[in-house]
Protein backbone atom coordinates (compact mmCIF):
# COMPACT_ATOMS: atom_id res chain seq x y z
CA UNK A 1 0.00 0.00 0.00
CA UNK A 2 2.65 2.74 1.02
CA UNK A 3 4.26 1.63 -2.50
CA UNK A 4 1.76 2.31 -4.60
CA UNK A 5 0.47 5.67 -2.33
CA UNK A 6 4.87 7.09 -2.99
CA UNK A 7 4.19 6.15 -6.87
CA UNK A 8 1.00 8.06 -7.20
CA UNK A 9 2.70 10.80 -5.44
CA UNK A 10 5.61 10.37 -7.82
CA UNK A 11 3.29 10.62 -11.08
CA UNK A 12 0.59 13.23 -9.65
CA UNK A 13 3.67 15.62 -9.39
CA UNK A 14 5.58 14.63 -13.02
CA UNK A 15 1.97 15.31 -13.77
CA UNK A 16 1.43 18.99 -12.54
CA UNK A 17 5.17 19.98 -14.05
CA UNK A 18 4.44 18.75 -16.98
CA UNK A 19 1.34 20.61 -17.16
CA UNK A 20 3.14 23.91 -16.50
CA UNK A 21 5.80 22.81 -19.25
CA UNK A 22 3.04 21.89 -21.60
CA UNK A 23 1.07 25.46 -20.91
CA UNK A 24 4.27 27.30 -21.28
CA UNK A 25 5.25 25.56 -24.54
CA UNK A 26 1.46 26.53 -26.03
CA UNK A 27 2.27 30.03 -25.00
CA UNK A 28 5.53 29.93 -26.84
CA UNK A 29 3.95 28.15 -30.12
CA UNK A 30 7.00 25.97 -29.28
CA UNK A 31 6.62 22.14 -31.15
CA UNK A 32 8.01 19.72 -28.34
CA UNK A 33 9.52 16.06 -29.60
CA UNK A 34 10.49 13.41 -26.90
CA UNK A 35 12.70 11.04 -28.38
CA UNK A 36 13.01 7.68 -26.99
CA UNK A 37 15.19 4.45 -27.56
CA UNK A 38 17.31 1.71 -26.14
CA UNK A 39 21.05 2.92 -26.34
CA UNK A 40 22.62 3.14 -29.06
CA UNK A 41 19.80 3.13 -31.42
CA UNK A 42 21.06 6.22 -33.54
CA UNK A 43 19.13 8.89 -31.81
CA UNK A 44 21.98 11.75 -31.68
CA UNK A 45 23.09 10.85 -35.16
CA UNK A 46 19.51 10.99 -36.20
CA UNK A 47 19.06 14.62 -34.58
CA UNK A 48 22.15 15.89 -35.97
CA UNK A 49 21.54 15.31 -39.24
CA UNK A 50 17.97 16.54 -38.82
CA UNK A 51 19.20 19.73 -36.98
CA UNK A 52 21.24 20.07 -40.20
CA UNK A 53 18.06 20.18 -42.52
CA UNK A 54 15.85 22.13 -40.50
CA UNK A 55 18.41 24.95 -40.25
CA UNK A 56 18.44 25.06 -43.60
CA UNK A 57 15.01 26.02 -43.53
CA UNK A 58 15.70 28.60 -41.06
CA UNK A 59 13.69 26.89 -38.22
CA UNK A 60 14.33 28.10 -34.85
CA UNK A 61 15.31 24.77 -32.96
CA UNK A 62 16.59 24.20 -28.97
CA UNK A 63 17.81 20.53 -27.64
CA UNK A 64 17.64 19.14 -24.26
CA UNK A 65 20.00 16.60 -23.75
CA UNK A 66 18.99 13.32 -21.35
CA UNK A 67 22.11 10.85 -20.43
CA UNK A 68 23.24 9.41 -16.94
CA UNK A 69 26.43 10.97 -17.31
CA UNK A 70 29.03 13.06 -19.30
CA UNK A 71 28.24 16.09 -21.80
CA UNK A 72 28.87 14.03 -25.38
CA UNK A 73 25.49 14.44 -26.79
CA UNK A 74 25.10 18.24 -25.97
CA UNK A 75 28.75 18.77 -27.23
CA UNK A 76 27.22 16.82 -30.66
CA UNK A 77 24.21 18.93 -30.75
CA UNK A 78 26.38 21.98 -30.30
CA UNK A 79 28.85 21.18 -33.06
CA UNK A 80 25.53 22.06 -36.08
CA UNK A 81 25.38 25.36 -34.46
CA UNK A 82 21.93 24.76 -32.40
CA UNK A 83 21.74 25.67 -28.62
CA UNK A 84 22.05 22.13 -26.37
CA UNK A 85 21.48 21.67 -22.46
CA UNK A 86 22.48 18.57 -21.23
CA UNK A 87 21.04 17.05 -17.86
CA UNK A 88 22.70 13.70 -16.24
CA UNK A 89 20.39 11.85 -14.15
CA UNK A 90 22.97 10.05 -12.37
CA UNK A 91 21.32 6.99 -11.43
CA UNK A 92 18.52 7.95 -13.05
CA UNK A 93 16.79 6.27 -16.11
CA UNK A 94 14.63 9.08 -17.41
CA UNK A 95 14.44 12.63 -17.69
CA UNK A 96 10.89 13.99 -15.66
CA UNK A 97 9.11 16.96 -16.45
CA UNK A 98 11.27 19.10 -13.75
CA UNK A 99 13.98 18.54 -15.11
CA UNK A 100 12.74 20.18 -18.50
CA UNK A 101 11.44 22.93 -16.25
CA UNK A 102 15.16 23.31 -14.60
CA UNK A 103 16.76 22.67 -18.02
CA UNK A 104 14.17 25.51 -19.83
CA UNK A 105 15.33 28.13 -16.92
CA UNK A 106 19.38 27.42 -18.36
CA UNK A 107 17.92 27.56 -22.17
CA UNK A 108 14.62 29.19 -23.18
CA UNK A 109 12.88 27.30 -25.60
CA UNK A 110 12.62 28.73 -28.82
CA UNK A 111 9.28 30.23 -29.93
CA UNK A 112 7.35 29.60 -32.90
CA UNK A 113 10.29 26.44 -33.23
CA UNK A 114 11.05 23.11 -32.55
CA UNK A 115 12.78 22.03 -29.32
CA UNK A 116 13.68 18.54 -29.62
CA UNK A 117 14.38 16.37 -26.28
CA UNK A 118 16.90 13.44 -26.32
CA UNK A 119 15.92 10.91 -23.54
CA UNK A 120 17.76 8.85 -21.59
CA UNK A 121 18.48 5.58 -23.43
CA UNK A 122 16.13 2.93 -22.77
CA UNK A 123 13.02 1.63 -23.50
CA UNK A 124 11.06 1.46 -20.50
CA UNK A 125 11.19 4.34 -17.92
CA UNK A 126 10.92 7.14 -20.26
CA UNK A 127 7.50 5.91 -21.33
CA UNK A 128 6.05 6.67 -18.29
CA UNK A 129 6.91 9.84 -17.64
CA UNK A 130 5.14 13.06 -19.56
CA UNK A 131 7.36 15.64 -19.91
CA UNK A 132 5.09 18.19 -21.72
CA UNK A 133 5.59 17.46 -25.26
CA UNK A 134 3.09 17.42 -28.25
CA UNK A 135 4.53 14.36 -29.69
CA UNK A 136 6.66 11.09 -28.36
CA UNK A 137 9.10 9.76 -30.95
CA UNK A 138 10.69 5.65 -30.31
CA UNK A 139 13.39 5.27 -32.82
CA UNK A 140 14.33 1.30 -32.86
CA UNK A 141 17.04 0.27 -35.05
CA UNK A 142 16.66 -2.63 -37.52
CA UNK A 143 19.47 -4.46 -35.69
CA UNK A 144 17.55 -4.86 -32.68
CA UNK A 145 15.25 -6.83 -33.79
CA UNK A 146 11.81 -7.30 -34.90
CA UNK A 147 10.79 -8.61 -31.73
CA UNK A 148 11.04 -4.81 -29.58
CA UNK A 149 7.78 -4.11 -29.68
CA UNK A 150 6.14 -6.66 -28.50
CA UNK A 151 8.28 -7.46 -25.84
CA UNK A 152 8.56 -3.49 -24.80
CA UNK A 153 5.01 -2.56 -25.68
CA UNK A 154 4.41 0.32 -22.76
CA UNK A 155 6.78 2.70 -25.01
CA UNK A 156 5.24 1.65 -28.17
CA UNK A 157 1.86 2.18 -26.93
CA UNK A 158 2.36 5.69 -25.63
CA UNK A 159 5.04 6.67 -29.20
CA UNK A 160 3.31 8.49 -31.59
CA UNK A 161 5.79 7.78 -34.42
CA UNK A 162 8.31 5.09 -34.79
CA UNK A 163 11.46 5.94 -36.64
CA UNK A 164 13.10 2.51 -37.81
CA UNK A 165 16.73 3.33 -37.99
CA UNK A 166 20.04 2.15 -39.75
CA UNK A 167 18.14 0.62 -42.91
CA UNK A 168 21.27 1.22 -44.57
CA UNK A 169 22.49 -2.40 -42.51
CA UNK A 170 19.72 -4.20 -43.18
CA UNK A 171 21.87 -5.72 -46.56
CA UNK A 172 23.84 -7.18 -43.44
CA UNK A 173 21.18 -8.44 -41.49
CA UNK A 174 18.58 -11.19 -40.94
CA UNK A 175 15.59 -9.01 -40.00
CA UNK A 176 12.39 -8.82 -40.91
CA UNK A 177 11.46 -5.17 -41.50
CA UNK A 178 7.69 -5.86 -42.95
CA UNK A 179 7.07 -8.09 -39.76
CA UNK A 180 8.81 -5.51 -37.19
CA UNK A 181 6.50 -2.66 -38.75
CA UNK A 182 4.09 -5.59 -38.47
CA UNK A 183 4.87 -5.75 -34.74
CA UNK A 184 4.41 -2.49 -34.05
CA UNK A 185 1.20 -1.52 -35.40
CA UNK A 186 -0.05 -4.38 -33.68
CA UNK A 187 0.88 -2.71 -30.31
CA UNK A 188 -0.39 0.28 -31.39
CA UNK A 189 -2.37 0.64 -35.02
CA UNK A 190 -2.06 4.58 -34.91
CA UNK A 191 1.77 4.47 -35.01
CA UNK A 192 3.20 6.75 -38.17
CA UNK A 193 6.18 4.50 -38.92
CA UNK A 194 9.44 6.01 -40.86
CA UNK A 195 11.80 3.70 -41.94
CA UNK A 196 15.34 5.80 -42.16
CA UNK A 197 19.29 5.96 -42.32
CA UNK A 198 20.46 8.91 -40.69
CA UNK A 199 23.78 7.70 -42.39
CA UNK A 200 22.58 7.78 -46.04
CA UNK A 201 19.38 10.04 -45.58
CA UNK A 202 17.16 7.36 -47.08
CA UNK A 203 13.56 7.92 -45.56
CA UNK A 204 14.20 11.46 -43.82
CA UNK A 205 12.23 13.39 -46.10
CA UNK A 206 9.31 11.49 -45.05
CA UNK A 207 10.54 12.22 -41.30
CA UNK A 208 10.95 15.97 -42.09
CA UNK A 209 7.69 16.22 -44.02
CA UNK A 210 6.06 15.14 -40.31
CA UNK A 211 7.86 17.72 -38.38
CA UNK A 212 7.09 20.24 -40.91
CA UNK A 213 3.43 19.47 -40.18
CA UNK A 214 3.13 19.58 -36.99
CA UNK A 215 5.22 22.70 -36.60
CA UNK A 216 2.95 24.17 -38.63
CA UNK A 217 -0.24 22.73 -36.61
CA UNK A 218 1.25 24.47 -33.64
CA UNK A 219 2.60 27.67 -35.00
CA UNK A 220 -1.10 28.26 -36.25
CA UNK A 221 -3.05 27.05 -34.01
CA UNK A 222 -4.71 30.01 -33.69
CA UNK A 223 -4.03 33.17 -36.11
CA UNK A 224 -3.40 35.28 -32.64
CA UNK A 225 -0.81 32.93 -31.48
CA UNK A 226 0.56 32.63 -35.19
CA UNK A 227 1.29 36.15 -35.08
CA UNK A 228 2.82 36.28 -31.48
CA UNK A 229 4.94 33.84 -32.14
CA UNK A 230 6.12 35.97 -35.30
CA UNK A 231 6.71 38.73 -33.61
CA UNK A 232 8.72 36.66 -30.87
CA UNK A 233 10.47 35.54 -33.44
CA UNK A 234 11.46 38.94 -35.15
N1 LIG B 1 24.88 2.02 -39.97
C1 LIG B 1 24.35 3.04 -39.29
N2 LIG B 1 24.84 3.36 -38.08
C2 LIG B 1 24.31 4.40 -37.43
C3 LIG B 1 23.22 5.16 -37.94
N3 LIG B 1 22.89 6.11 -37.04
C4 LIG B 1 23.73 5.96 -35.99
N4 LIG B 1 24.61 4.95 -36.22
C5 LIG B 1 25.69 4.51 -35.33
O1 LIG B 1 25.12 3.94 -34.16
C6 LIG B 1 25.93 4.25 -33.00
C7 LIG B 1 25.06 4.91 -31.92
O2 LIG B 1 24.58 6.15 -32.42
P1 LIG B 1 24.07 7.34 -31.49
O3 LIG B 1 23.55 8.39 -32.39
O4 LIG B 1 25.13 7.74 -30.51
O5 LIG B 1 22.88 6.61 -30.70
P2 LIG B 1 22.07 7.05 -29.36
O6 LIG B 1 22.76 6.40 -28.22
O7 LIG B 1 20.70 6.50 -29.56
O8 LIG B 1 22.09 8.54 -29.30
C8 LIG B 1 27.04 5.14 -33.51
O9 LIG B 1 28.20 4.36 -33.72
C9 LIG B 1 26.50 5.69 -34.82
O10 LIG B 1 27.51 6.05 -35.75
C10 LIG B 1 22.72 4.82 -39.24
O11 LIG B 1 21.78 5.41 -39.79
N5 LIG B 1 23.32 3.73 -39.85
MG1 LIG C 1 22.57 9.90 -27.76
Amino acid sequence: MRRIAVEQDIMAKNGRAADLNRERFARERTFVVNLMSSPGSGKTTLLVRTLQELKTRGDRLAVIEGDQQTTLDADRIRATGVPAVQVNTGKGCHLDAEMIMRALAKQPAPAGGTLFIENVGNLVCPAGFDLGEAKKVVIASVTEGEDKPLKYPHMFSVADVLLLSKIDLLPHLRVDLPLMMENARQINPRLKIFPVSAYTGAGMSAWYDWLRTELADVVGASPRGAVAAEAQVG
